[in-house]
């Protein structure tokens, strides 16, 4: 019996690797090379399905182009990347990668979050540029983190993990806003109270963002919301961009409406708004609040053992959809 046959569209561990290839006819991007949508369908005939990161979008037209494609793999727990519904007209089983990364996020979230606060690379980039002449009283002086209000915009795995690291690490006063409000004992357990966004805005002296993208929440911080936020707060954005108007945010930052920000992800990335380039009071990184090793490799394993499944005919561990039966049908 023929193999299936997967992409890995972008470079992951040799030994995951490894591990697929005794499972199936692996073609391996280990170059990370960057392929448009075009060359992606090109990379994607004759592959039954494909290893792929949230910077790469499976849309209804690329299904369409590959009629062959059954499961779509993501390394990531988000999934803005793909159109949902398109995969499942299609018959395409789509899977992500959660649970594995959440105390790993919630880490860099709090990293960010105190990096910000006491404005680390700030104070670094000045150091190493020779400018540091004498102790003064306010020199890099940040904003407190412990005994502070933490606010924070989507309470799932990531926000209540982040919410804990705040109540019991670092004695905060915990607000959260979410489309649901959890059940008593998670707000116990996160010692979190629930508030409306405009309450947490005008509160919190540091507002995390740990919720999903989605068309609804296109832009959930933007000049009007900025405006509501004390002028000492800080902002914290590990969620996705596009959930901040970033031309919005460096217009703030330059005026100094908030206090600070701390960015993991961009509107448009890799590409950054050139003026959160130009503005000191911000921390930038390049998407990796889920960047240790053990995580990483954790996701890739997860994303491989989802393709396993579903092209050996068992169910996801991880799915994002239930494929129509009729198109599935088509597609084996
Ligand atoms: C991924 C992420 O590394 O899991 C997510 O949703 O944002 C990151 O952990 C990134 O999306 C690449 O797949």
């Amino acid at each position: 019996m023929r193999k299936p046959s997967i992409l890995i569209a972008r470079a992951i561990h040799p030994e995951v690797v490894a591990f697929l290839q005794q499972h199936f006819e692996v073609q391996a991007n280990q170059d990370d090379t960057v392929w448009s949508p075009q060359e992606l369908v090109q990379q994607l005939q004759g592959k039954d399905g494909v290893l792929t990161t949230g910077s790469q979008s499976i849309d209804g037209a690329l299904l369409a182009a590959c009629p062959q494609l059954k499961a779509v793999a993501n390394m990531a727990v988000g999934y803005n990347n793909f159109d949902v519904p398109a995969l499942t007209a299609a018959g395409v089983h789509a899977t992500n990668a959660p649970d594995v990364l959440t105390e790993t996020t919630a880490d860099f979230g709090f990293a960010l979050l105190m990096a910000t606060a006491r404005r680390v690379t700030e104070s670094e980039h000045y150091l190493r540029a020779g400018l540091w002449k004498e102790w003064r009283y306010d020199l890099f002086a940040g904003a407190e983190v412990h005994g502070s209000t933490l606010g924070i915009i989507g309470m799932g795995r990531i926000g209540q993990g982040i919410a804990k690291r705040g109540a019991y690490g670092f004695g905060m006063k915990v607000v959260y806003h979410n489309r649901s409000r959890l059940t008593a004992e998670l707000e116990a357990e996160c010692k979190a109270a629930y508030v409306s966004k405009q309450e947490l805005l005008q509160t919190a002296d540091h507002v995390v963002l740990v919720l999903p993208y989605t068309p609804e929440n296109h832009h959930t911080i933007g000049a009007a919301e900025l405006a509501q936020m004390k002028p000492t707060a800080t902002l914290i954005n590990i969620a996705r961009g596009g959930i901040v108007d970033d031309a919005a945010l460096a217009q703030a930052l330059k005026d100094q409406r908030i206090a600070a920000a701390g960015l993991d992800v961009f509107e448009g990335e890799p590409r950054v708004h050139p003026d959160l380039l130009t503005v000191p009071n911000v921390v930038l990184t390049p998407h990796i609040a889920s960047a240790t090793t053990a995580t990483r490799r954790a996701m890739a394993q997860l994303a491989a053992d989802n393709l396993v499944a579903v092209l050996g005919g068992q169910q996801p561990l991880t799915p994002v959809n239930t494929p129509n039966d009729a198109a599935k049908a088509q597609r084996w």
